[in-house]
């Protein structure tokens, strides 16, 4: 049985690739923060009980900017395969923990890779690192690929950089089996919800049935390479099953605007959405003249990243890979399960329990 050790296990990679490697019958271990309230909502389907005579997924407490947890845990979990999905992974909040950020998403790959030559694990241990289209960042060719010149534009892809070629360096200098993958932007359901993605399809349903008023937004005109995260872990694990270590852009070849994201959302919501107005004074109104979506500066990043557009022809050649969910697929999905949750809060709310009482009880 092969043995995975997958940091960030608790985020939306992390929890769709440890359920795919527990069908794929590997033993899967997981590194989680400590936190004051329970952080483990993605994952609580595939939890076992720690009594369990025989477990196949287990958790361990550690931290990226924690060298010796992460020594610790390598030491005793000897894993055949780690996935480094942990990070500080949101771009604006990069610039307001710039340090932070570089600790656990620069550093944070380097010590794992320490952990493994300490270990004198180099021959044993593959080593996955998630790597992003955020490398990209003032774009230099279009579409994105494998040889696309770097020009990051945050703090969080300055530290990518750097854990990118920290990768590449330790592949090179002591043979370790590394891989980059430069993932362009996916989602789920499971996506945290200050993405934008999330933020729309959560705050659109929200706003159908009458819980909030209007969804402010930052920039509209950002174009993305938008695919569905349970597509993207499987490349994640096929990156470690080929012959020779290499790096791969992961991506649809198609691009929406955030705008365009908006709108889709707002037709399958029945929402009827008019726009009036341009820039920061941009507006959505529904069929009723109320005000839908509204632009808040706030939401602006001080250098942005325009335009993602992902090449990928490479991982189509050399590991078969074909998305399989439409951006189509990945909007229904999103706003499904957001309009779900939204009724069920809508209901709680009617029936006079508001999110605290009903946690109480
Ligand atoms: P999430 O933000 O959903 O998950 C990040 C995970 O990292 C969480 O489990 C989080 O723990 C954990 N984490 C954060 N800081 C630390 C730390 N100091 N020590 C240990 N764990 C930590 O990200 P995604 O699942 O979306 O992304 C996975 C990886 O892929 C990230 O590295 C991201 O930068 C990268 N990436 C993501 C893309 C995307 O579009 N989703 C595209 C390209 C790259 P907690 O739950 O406690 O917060
Ligand atoms: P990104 O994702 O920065 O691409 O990083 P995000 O969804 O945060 O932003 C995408 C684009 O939308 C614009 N935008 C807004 N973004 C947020 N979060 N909130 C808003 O209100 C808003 N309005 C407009 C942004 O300016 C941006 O242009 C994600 C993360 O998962 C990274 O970890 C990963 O590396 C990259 O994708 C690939």
């Amino acid at each position: 049985m092969k043995r995975a050790l997958i940091t960030g296990v608790t985020g939306q990679d992390g929890a769709y690739l440890a359920q795919f490697l527990l069908a794929k019958g590997y033993e899967v271990h997981g590194i989680k923060r400590r936190a004051s309230l329970f952080n483990t909502s993605r994952i609580d389907h595939i939890y076992e009980d720690p009594h369990n005579p025989n477990p196949h997924f287990i958790l361990h407490y550690g931290d990226l900017t924690d060298s010796s947890s992460l020594i610790h845990i390598v030491q005793k979990v000897q894993p055949d395969e780690i996935y480094n999905l942990g990070a500080q992974s949101h771009v604006q909040v990069s610039f307001e923990q710039p340090e932070y950020t570089a600790d656990a998403d620069a550093l944070g790959p380097l010590r794992l890779l320490e952990a493994i030559r300490i270990l004198g694990l180099e021959k044993k241990t593959k080593f996955y690192q998630a790597s992003t289209s955020e490398l990209y960042g003032l774009v230099q060719e279009i579409p994105q690929r494998e040889t696309t010149p770097f020009y990051p534009r945050s703090p969080y892809a300055v530290a990518k950089m750097y854990a990118f070629w920290i990768c590449v360096n330790y592949r090179e200098a002591y043979g370790i089996f590394a891989c980059n993958g430069i993932l362009f932007n996916h989602e789920s359901p499971l996506r945290g919800e200050t993405f934008v993605t999330r933020k729309i399809t959560r705050g659109l349903a929200r706003i159908k049935v009458g819980l909030q008023d209007t969804l402010y937004l930052g920039n509209l005109d950002a174009k993305r390479d938008w695919g569905h995260a349970r597509d993207y872990v499987e490349m994640q694990w096929l990156m470690l099953q080929q012959n020779k270590p290499q790096d791969f852009v992961i991506a649809t070849g198609h691009q929406y605007s955030v705008r365009e994201f908006v709108q889709r959302c707002a037709e399958r919501l029945e929402l009827d959405l008019t726009w009036k107005g341009s820039g920061v004074e941009e507006k959505a109104f529904d069929r009723n003249g109320k005000l839908v979506v509204a632009i808040d500066p706030r939401y602006f990043r001080p250098t942005e990243v325009e335009t993602l557009l992902g090449d990928p022809g490479k991982a189509q050649r050399e590991l078969g890979w074909t998305p399989r969910t439409s951006f189509e697929q990945l909007v229904e999905e999103m706003v499904a399960a957001d309009l779900k949750s939204a009724q069920r809060d809508a209901l709680v709310r009617q029936h006079g329990f508001d999110a605290y009482n009903v946690r109480e009880t």
